[in-house]
């Protein structure tokens, strides 16, 4: 049975780990599970995904330490190239991946979470990168996307301490964009996904490319990739109908990915 579970609601995908007795955490099933669900998500239908956790106690507790403790060293090496394989596929997945956050996201969960492009989190979630506790760094992007998401000293501390954060403390130091009561994350998740989900999806994923393309490259390169990607947008339909229908003061834009 697949530990992760796949349903679009309309626009809207839904990604949901489903191994809630281990609180969700990351083990090689669960990671090609993943990869299998992004992999089968039609992207003709599909223009933002939410990424959750079962249960109510946990998005994802971490990598799975049963699992990593007794891992040879070539094993270890291909959990950590499948990892990186899930994490780089929901970072780089054409369309938005919105991480709805509902519980513990310690480790390889707060890793993940990382990995996408928005996250919210419900009042109870706990943040954390607890690896220097185990022995270990995080070995699933966490000391870069880290210091990327949030202040570097404020990631440093995360890092070097091994201590966890609160809903409201990511709030505050941006980790996360919002913070619901536990009962109204999905619907917020859904809200927010439908509203991205309007718009023109090909002008979305042009965004996510030039954002995320553009981080790594000097300010003058970023804004020749967003030139190059703002004229790809005047050969598509859903430009044609974006700015005729605000001309012609119509209500109803039709958008229809092309
Ligand atoms: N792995 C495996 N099982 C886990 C788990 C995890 N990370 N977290 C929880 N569980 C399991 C527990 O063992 C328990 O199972 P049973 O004993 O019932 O069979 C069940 O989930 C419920 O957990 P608790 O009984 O502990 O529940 P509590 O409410 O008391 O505590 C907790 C919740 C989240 C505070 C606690 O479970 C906890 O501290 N969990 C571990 C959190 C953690 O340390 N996470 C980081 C894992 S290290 C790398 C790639 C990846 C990584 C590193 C390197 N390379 C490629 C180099 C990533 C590393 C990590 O993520």
């Amino acid at each position: 049975m697949s530990n992760v579970e796949y349903r679009a609601e309309g626009a809207v995908g839904v990604v949901t780990i489903n191994r809630p007795k281990a609180l969700n955490a990351l083990n090689s099933e669960v990671l090609n599970d993943l990869l299998a669900a992004f992999d089968g998500i039609d992207l003709q239908q599909v223009r933002a995904v939410i990424l959750t956790g079962a249960g109510e106690k946990a998005f994802v507790a971490g990598a799975d330490i049963g699992e990593m403790s007794t891992m040879t060293k070539e094993e270890g090496e291909a959990f950590g190239k499948t990892g990186n394989a899930v994490f780089r596929k929901i970072e780089t997945f054409p369309v938005p991946v919105i991480a709805a956050i509902n519980g513990f996201a310690l480790g390889g969960g707060c890793e993940l979470a990382l990995s996408c492009d928005i996250r919210i989190c419900s009042d109870n979630a706990v943040f954390g990168q607890p690896e220097v506790g185990l022995g270990i760094t995080p070995g699933f992007g966490g000391t870069q996307r880290l210091a990327r998401a949030i202040s570097v000293s404020k990631a440093k501390e995360m890092l070097y301490t091994g201590k966890s954060v609160k809903a409201d403390e990511a709030y505050r130091i941006g980790l996360v964009n919002s913070v619901y009561p536990q009962a109204e994350l999905m619907e917020g998740a859904m809200k927010l996904a439908q509203t991205i989900a309007r718009n023109a999806p090909i002008a979305v994923r042009q965004c996510k490319k030039a954002v995320n393309e553009g981080l790594d490259m000097d300010l003058e390169a970023g804004l020749a990739l967003e030139s190059k990607l703002f004229g790809d947008c005047f050969e598509t339909l859903d430009q044609r109908e974006g700015m005729s229908a605000f001309l012609e003061k119509r209500k109803g834009v039709q958008f229809v990915n092309g």
